[in-house]
């Protein structure tokens, strides 16, 4: 009888610990399959929000053009802090400053990238006057705003578009980060060279791949209006002569 009991308990014994080991087995598994799992989603997640701030980078620039198109002049950045979507123009009809933050309200466009910052815009004074509008001859000359591969390269062969905006990317460095409620705080100033082009309100920016230099990532994204387009398809609007 004694013997018996002694078997039986050591077998239910054993039976316990393997199940242990079982269970513990599949818990590595289970977290090993996770991880698996869980980057993919991840990195599209990531993917997404890129691709979706490319849309809405697309969107505005066509805005812009139809603005153009309507009114004879690309609009002002909102200068208002926080910013209400609005352009700040004074009362000579010029702009108060040539780069602020894209005016969505007034364009009919998403406040922010798919990260929640508002983006960034510049547009060249030649083409926002509201009351002395721009000729073909003055929007051909216009220079002044420059996009280059790398900072420092502005020498060689630099696009001079009409306006540019600009998402501050996934890291959304040197940007305006909008948060529910309509409070809004300013993010960390950027650390990557060519991302500090971009944020330091100057006429040189910056337009290429994604890079990380040492711990300095450059993640921003740009989109440019250029002046012959303005140009032609404000001619075949019969906007322009
Ligand atoms: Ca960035
Ligand atoms: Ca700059």
């Amino acid at each position: 009888m004694r013997t018996r009991y002694v078997r039986a308990n050591s077998a239910a014994r054993r039976l316990r610990g393997f199940t242990l080991l079982e269970m513990a087995l599949a818990l590595v598994i289970l977290s090993l399959m996770m991880g698996w799992l869980i980057t993919p989603i991840r990195v599209q997640l990531g993917l997404q929000k890129y691709q979706q701030t490319d849309q809405r980078l697309a969107m505005a620039q066509q805005a812009l053009l139809g603005h153009a198109i309507i009114y004879h002049y690309l609009p002002c950045p909102d200068t208002d802090q926080p910013p209400d979507g609005w352009e700040n123009v004074l009362a000579n009809q010029s702009c108060a400053s040539d780069e602020g933050i894209l005016p969505w309200g007034q364009l009919g466009l998403a406040a922010t990238d798919a990260w929640g910052r508002f983006f960034r815009y510049r547009a060249d004074s030649t083409f926002t006057h509201h009351a002395q509008w721009f000729s073909v001859a003055a929007a051909e000359n216009a220079t002044n705003i420059q996009v280059t591969g790398d900072a420092g390269a502005a020498s060689s062969n630099a696009s001079r578009p009409a306006a540019i905006i600009l998402s501050h990317g996934e890291n959304g460095l040197g940007g305006i980060q909008s948060v529910s409620g309509g409070q809004t705080y300013a993010m960390a100033a950027p650390v990557h060279i060519d991302e500090q082009e971009n944020a330091d309100g100057d006429l040189a920016f910056v337009d290429k791949a994604q890079q990380q230099t040492g711990s300095a990532v450059f993640d921003d994204r740009l989109v440019m209006l250029s002046p012959k387009v303005l140009i032609q398809q404000m001619v075949q609007a019969q906007r322009l002569p």
